[in-house]
């Protein structure tokens, strides 16, 4: 049988791609499923602190086990920018289109364009808080390309590959992604018999 935990994420295309990544083993429960609507604050300055928060919130207030991700765009020419703060680069709110763009403003005739997308998983599980990362190295184009996936999508061309994540099937993005990358460790841990996810 399936057993349950829950994605402490408001973002769809996550929930969507962990759901792909977990396949049969897990029933992966959304925030709505549990009935929460909460608008998460995310007021920590690392990957690691707001994903703790966002598992903590939910452990705390509607008892779930449960595991968050948060994920940055770390581009080496603005020194980690936008890093931890990915999500509202070019303000408030979550306007992908508008985060793009001032990235590829602040990249106008930059030549180094090494940039790494950074996911950290954090899990709360039989009382236990554990991280699981993953990281996936690439360069920022100079325009955007495709209409898969989500976010930065189309203006990130991993090392590995010759287009860019939003050309990519979201089975091809996940066999090398931040994210596909950090869920395999979490999957290989949750897989281990010892551990159980309890409501
Ligand atoms: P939750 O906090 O509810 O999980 P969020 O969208 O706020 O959702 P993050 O704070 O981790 O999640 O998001 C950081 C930003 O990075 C956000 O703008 C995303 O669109 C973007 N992002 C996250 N994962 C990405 C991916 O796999 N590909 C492209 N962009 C991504």
């Amino acid at each position: 049988m399936k057993q349950n935990i829950v994605f402490a994420t408001n973002n769809k295309h996550k929930l969507d791609e962990i759901r792909k990544i977990a396949g049969n083993k897990w029933n992966i429960l959304s925030l709505e499923d549990i009935g929460c609507h909460d608008d998460i604050p995310e007021t920590a300055d690392t990957l690691q602190g707001n994903a703790e928060i966002k598992a903590r919130w939910i452990k705390d207030k509607y008892g779930y086990d449960c595991f968050a991700d948060d994920t940055g765009l770390m581009v080496d020419a603005l020194g980690g920018a936008p890093g931890v703060y990915s999500a509202r680069y070019a303000g408030p709110g979550h306007d992908s289109q508008a985060n793009m763009a001032l990235l590829l403003k602040n990249m106008e005739g930059v030549a180094n364009r090494k940039a790494r997308f950074v996911t950290v998983i954090a899990l709360i599980a039989g009382g236990d808080m554990k991280l699981f990362e993953g990281c996936v190295e690439g360069v920022i184009t100079s325009e955007p390309s495709g209409n898969e996936g989500f976010g930065y999508d189309p203006i990130f061309l991993p090392d590995e590959s010759d287009v860019t994540f939003a050309c990519m099937t979201s089975d091809a993005k996940n066999a090398i992604s931040h994210r596909g990358r950090a869920t395999a460790k979490l999957l290989h841990y949750l897989d281990k018999p010892t551990v159980s996810a309890t409501e």
